[in-house]
């Protein structure tokens, strides 16, 4: 029995698209900064032996099946790593909305992934267990690092080098924030893995986007490098702009921002007008509504107040740089 704690992570650079669905290749590379403890997904694993079938419960009640058979696949990845055919028990919670756009899968994958290991005594060390979890979830495998954490696409066709790797810790720059605009907590009307899928397949602006991903990645690791946050802040602004650009590019096309986060973007786009021409915060948009403001300590209060005074906006919550995830003693269930 194991339980794990791991926590979100939010990209800089977006991954949006895979060359090899069923081992989750991405088409590119990605950027991100590890969420603090006020988003966590906390999971007990326990392989009793007894069991005929795994049994799940995710925030206290059970699965419906088609989110059943993918904890069930990865659970059978685990399985197959570790040379076991023992069913698990399985109970997981969060802390916030799932399926809002908020990575939920990220930090449900990470701490998936790092309790099965500690319960079924496999032995791997942190990137080959970044390996594991992109299986489950690809953003998952950047969860499984606290700080900023990059995920490199890989070259190999067995995956293998398709894995993530800290590039600078959270004391790196402890003063970056997210300032997250809750705008629904409602669940998205389609996966982020068939919306990529339908991108790669009818979208031709996503050729276009792949030809200059390179760069954008080398521009955003040097900002988060050098601490530079206007460049950071402008950079992630389009590169969101991008991914966006491409999912409504699709056919039919895939639109996850709604009118609330359309009147975020303006406001961001104010606050920024009203500082002495560097960029003072930046947003960036996964595969729901709710908005990431990435700051600095020094804005992070004026943020939050500009974000409450947008219409529509629930609620807002602010991380700082996470430390990743880590094992505790406290399981969900007792034996
Ligand atoms: C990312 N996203 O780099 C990109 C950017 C969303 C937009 O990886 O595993 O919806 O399909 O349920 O949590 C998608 O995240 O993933 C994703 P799945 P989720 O973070």
């Amino acid at each position: 029995m194991a339980t794990a704690i791991a926590t979100p992570n939010i990209a800089f650079v977006k991954y949006w698209g895979n060359r090899d669905e069923k081992l989750i290749l991405p088409a590119g590379g990605s950027i991100s900064m590890t969420l603090d403890r006020q988003f966590t997904t906390t999971t007990t694993v326990y392989f009793p032996g007894s069991l005929g079938a795994d049994e799940i419960k995710l925030n206290g009640k059970g699965v419906e099946a088609g989110e059943a058979r993918r904890i069930v696949e990865h659970l059978d990845a685990m399985r197959k790593a570790a040379g076991s055919k023992l069913r698990a028990r399985v109970e997981s919670v969060n802390s916030f909305p799932t399926s809002a756009g908020l990575a939920s899968s990220a930090s449900g994958f990470a701490a998936l992934t790092l309790a099965c290991a500690k319960a079924l005594g496999l032995h791997r060390n942190m990137s080959e267990l970044s390996a594991l979890a992109r299986l489950g979830s690809g953003s998952a495998c950047r969860s499984l690092f606290g700080g900023f954490v990059e995920w490199e696409m890989g070259k190999r066709k067995d995956g293998e080098d398709s894995v993530a790797r800290q590039i600078a810790p959270p004391s790196h720059w402890p003063e970056l924030r997210d300032v997250v605009a809750i705008v629904s907590g409602e669940k998205k009307h389609i996966s982020s893995r068939e919306a990529m899928r339908r991108t790669v397949e009818t979208s031709r602006l996503f050729k276009e986007r792949m030809g200059t991903h390179g760069r954008r990645l080398d521009a955003v690791r040097e900002a988060l490098l050098e601490k530079d946050a206007g460049a950071l802040f402008e950079e992630i602004m389009t590169e969101s702009g991008s991914m966006h650009a491409v999912m409504r590019d699709s056919r039919p096309p895939i639109i996850y921002m709604n009118e609330v986060s359309a009147r975020i973007v303006d406001a961001v786009k104010e606050f920024n007008a009203a500082g002495e021409g560097r960029a003072r915060c930046g947003y960036t948009f996964d595969a729901g509504p709710n908005a990431h403001v990435i700051t600095t300590q020094r804005y992070e209060n004026e943020v939050r107040e500009m974000l409450l005074d947008v219409k529509g906006v629930k609620q807002v919550m602010v991380s700082g740089v996470g430390e990743g995830p880590e094992m505790s003693e406290e399981h969900l269930f007792k034996i």
